[in-house]
């Protein structure tokens, strides 16, 4: 697309908020100084944390009923960076993007590769795909991929897997993230126990194709496409399987990918405690896997991970660096817009997480003073840190109010007279 937001267009509209925020973050220094706390130290550090976006994310999501396309749809990966950089330009959180192949396939990943870093992106890890047949490919995988009980099926899965490592090497990957459907609908109609057996030979196949500097990271999930068993259902399945398979595997998180009432704030917990947190896709779900924006319906539990975040990085130091990732899907709002307002969000736990007085939080937790902890606790979650947020964005080139600079910048319109319109209709998330 020709057509990109000018730098000026964003100074303006910083310009009309500037006195505002500078109010508003001097009241908030004062706030937390009086709590011991240093406004400008964290500001630093919600500037230099990054969160990648979702190459499928940029485009309308859909469910297994409908998709309802809007204007100016990404073709292809082309235009899905051109709208990633657009979410990096204006919030300054999001450098990096995690693609999905065969989803993002081209023929020249040189070209691809040197066309991101042109608009100042990089990649985070790549997320293979034998949840969907492709056109033209030889063995289904009706039932199942890397633990299907063909063996020609999982070495179908598993030299696609290592493909998608290739793919990764040319694009300046570190990891690849294997999140797999593979289940059964009927109790009985598979071997849970060959089924987890398989699982573990073929992802060791793909384990030994990984660069020494790479990382696997295993996505567990509940359910869905499967509903009665999931071979990789849990963080148990998913963490012995990485034990199982050596130092370069981990697990990642998917938020959505739990039953409505998990503590997943302690599974964070305990993966961190013996080193296999690997990565997070972030997002917000009522239900199932809904893969709502991240804190639009419990802002608390993406505090509280944060909160484990921050002991753990306390506890384990620099070396403890997951992948921070968001995997949503936007079925009803402009997926830029989602994507902005859920990296904001992201930056404000964060930020939040930072603002809780650890001594004293666990000298109440070591003297059974239950109230005190959760008032410590939730100290952070109850300041509001707009002012900080907003202010570590200016300070990395930023808008102060992304949405309302997109908006005003007429992105969308452009889009939708340069990229043609896409018929709605077609079902499946992307
Ligand atoms: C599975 C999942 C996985 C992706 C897909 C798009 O539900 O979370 O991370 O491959 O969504
Ligand atoms: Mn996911």
């Amino acid at each position: 697309m020709s057509f990109r937001i000018s730098d000026s267009l964003i100074a303006e509209n910083n310009a009309e908020l500037a006195a505002a925020l500078d109010d508003d973050y001097a009241s908030l220094a004062r706030r937390l100084a009086r709590r011991g706390l240093d406004i400008d130290a964290i500001a630093a550090k919600v500037a230099a944390f990054h969160v990648a976006t979702p190459t499928w994310g940029v485009g309308t999501g859909g469910t297994r009923f409908a998709r309802f396309p809007g204007p100016g749809e990404p073709r292809g990966i082309f235009d899905k960076l051109e709208d990633c950089a657009t979410i990096q330009q204006l919030t300054r959180a999001t450098p990096t993007c995690s693609p999905h192949f065969p989803w993002d396939k081209v023929s020249d990943y040189g070209e691809l590769a040197e066309r991101a870093a042109a608009l100042g992106l990089r990649f985070d890890a790549v997320n293979s795909n034998t949840f969907q047949d492709q056109a033209g490919q030889p063995l289904s995988y009706k039932f199942g991929s890397l633990t299907h009980t063909d063996k020609a099926v999982r070495e179908q899965a598993i030299a696609h897997n290592v493909e998608c490592v290739e793919i990764g090497r040319a694009l300046g990957s570190k990891a690849l993230t294997v999140w797999i459907g593979d289940g059964s609908n009927f109790a009985g109609q598979s071997s849970l126990a060959r089924a987890f057996d398989r699982y573990l030979d073929s992802t060791a196949a793909i384990y030994r194709a990984l660069p020494d500097d790479w990382r696997m990271l295993l996505e567990h999930k509940l359910f869905e496409p499967a509903f009665y068993s999931t071979v990789i259902s849990d963080w148990g399945s998913s963490y012995l399987a990485a034990q199982h398979l050596g130092p370069k595997a981990q697990c990642l998180v998917d938020l959505g990918h739990h039953a409505p009432t998990v503590n997943i704030e302690q599974i964070v917990a305990r993966l961190a405690r013996f080193g296999k947190l690997g990565g997070f896709h972030f997002n917000d779900s009522k239900y199932g896997d809904d893969d709502l924006d991240a804190a639009s319906v419990s802002p608390f539990r993406l505090y509280l991970v944060f909160r484990e975040l921050a002991e753990a990085r306390r506890a384990r130091g620099p070396s403890f660096s997951p992948s921070y990732m968001i995997d949503q899907s936007h079925n009803v709002t402009d997926p830029i817009e989602s994507l902005m307002q859920s990296a904001i969000e992201i930056a404000r736990a964060r930020a939040q997480a930072q603002l809780v007085d650890a001594e004293a939080l666990a000298a109440a937790q070591e003297a059974n003073d239950a109230l005190t902890a959760h008032r410590l606790l939730k100290a952070g979650f109850l300041t509001d840190v707009s002012p900080l947020i907003a202010e570590a964005r200016l300070r990395a080139g930023g808008a102060l109010d992304p949405i309302a600079a997109y908006r005003a910048s007429g992105y969308r319109a452009a889009a939708a007279r340069e990229r043609p319109a896409v018929a709605a209709g077609s079902a499946g998330i992307v």
